[in-house]
């Protein structure tokens, strides 16, 4: 590999590639100290340690950036959001802590329902502004790749105008977003007692014509009792794949309906919340590659005392990423560090897991290859965090000890 002629270069670091195959042979982080890593064209050209490069390093690369101690993640990667909604929940928040359930809520009418009239009355200037102002928060945390979810709008004008706006905020915000097309969040009240004449109307004109606009990067779907089940979601799995998007699915939040099993039938890249998943579901997410996504903001909101499977999805080897779930009425979260150290007290993830949780698997979560690693050829976005050992990422409460980001190799500060 040549050494120098890159764009830009960060010496005498310590990095958690998070190449963790590589690290098998034990090293936790798939950590390097002492290390260099150059980027050119967007990528990263090299990486390795700082006994390799020889001095003046100015003559290596065009940018150098000496940052002693420090250490350097992958991007961070927040694989499962709803950051784009109109208005905000706390009054139904306020009712939940005098002893109404999410579900009670969700039943009369509430819930979902009323973020959906929110958001339909929302301009789209309005949706972007206030979504925006969440995701800086998110992005002032590491977070260089984000996926956003429709969901709040069940029409097709208004599904349109979410996916439209996350896409947006992947042009004006530094951050690279996917989108998911979520029309099976739950039933929108013009279709009262007609659940499957809305997944016909999902399959047959909300979802074809979000995927002609080439807004859709893949489908989700909530399958709950409080929403759709297995069979009506596997109508709309059968029109994703029809339209070769791939599929997701919100799966075993509040009960076992087996979502999980259904989805991985279908390669679903990814199986969220699953609290209450149990092992077949987990074999199955075992034998299709299906990543499952754990969302300990949600389960902590919820109050939910139900912990997802961790020690099967580890015997299984089930990759497990994490996120926010940033959500007006089950997870108003957008802090990704705080994601980490719920993952850590409520979940038992080790910190090693959690952030791996964050960068690699989230990257397998939402089928991006290029990211998520630090290795040659990935794809340059990394954080640069000023801390003495990964573990404080996931540690503190509150604190925010990102020096900055680069974005394709750039440097951005939040
Ligand atoms: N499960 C969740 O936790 C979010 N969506 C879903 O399917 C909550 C959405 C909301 O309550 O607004
Ligand atoms: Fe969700």
């Amino acid at each position: 590999m040549q050494i120098g002629g890159w764009d830009a270069l960060w010496t005498n670091a310590n990095i958690a590639t998070m190449d963790l195959a590589a690290g098998e042979d034990g090293v936790p982080y798939g950590a390097l100290n002492d290390a260099a890593i150059a980027v050119h064209d967007g990528a990263i050209a090299w990486i390795g340690s700082m006994t390799e490069l020889t001095e003046p390093f100015h003559r290596l690369a065009a940018e150098v950036h000496d940052i002693p101690g420090r250490w350097i993640t992958p991007g961070l990667i927040d694989c499962h959001t709803h950051i784009v909604y109109g208005g905000n929940r706390a009054a139904e928040f306020e009712m939940r802590l005098e002893g109404a359930t999410y579900e009670e809520i969700a039943r009369a009418g509430g819930g979902i329902r009323s973020t959906v009239t929110a958001t339909r009355e929302a301009s789209e200037e309005d949706l972007f502004r206030s979504a925006a102002s969440r995701v800086r928060h998110l992005l002032a945390e590491g977070v260089t790749t984000l996926e956003i979810k429709s969901g709040y709008g069940l029409d097709t004008k208004t599904e349109i105008a979410m996916l439209r706006t996350a896409r947006r905020i992947g042009r004006e915000l530094p951050v690279t977003v996917r989108t998911s097309f979520l029309g099976a969040h739950a039933l929108p009240s013009e279709f009262d007692g007609r659940e499957d004449a809305y997944i016909e109307f999902v399959c047959d004109e909300s979802l074809p014509a979000a995927v002609s606009e080439g807004l859709v990067d893949a489908v989700d779907g909530f399958c709950e009792g409080i929403a759709f089940s297995p069979q009506q979601m596997a109508r709309v799995f059968d029109k994703a794949r029809e339209l070769e998007v791939p599929v997701k699915l919100h799966a075993e939040q509040l009960s076992d309906l087996k979502g999980a099993v259904m989805a991985a039938s279908y390669d679903a890249m990814s199986a969220d919340h699953l609290e209450y998943l149990e092992e077949d579901g987990v074999r199955a997410m075992a034998a299709s590659g299906t990543v499952a996504v754990l969302l300990p903001g949600a389960f902590y909101f919820l109050r939910e005392a139900k912990l997802p499977p961790l020690d099967l999805l580890r015997q299984f080897g089930v990759p497990i990423a994490v996120a926010t779930d940033c959500n007006p009425g089950s997870s108003p979260v957008t802090s990704i560090l705080m994601t980490l150290n719920m993952a850590c007290t409520l979940f038992r993830m080790t910190p090693e897991e959690a952030l791996a949780g964050i960068t690699c698997n989230a990257a397998k979560a939402l089928g991006l290859t290029d990211r998520g690693v630090l290795r040659i050829g990935a794809r340059a976005d990394f954080a640069i965090w000023n801390i003495e050992r990964p573990g404080e990422l996931s540690y503190r409460i509150g604190f925010n000890p990102l020096e900055h980001v680069a974005i394709a190799g750039k440097v951005s500060n939040p």
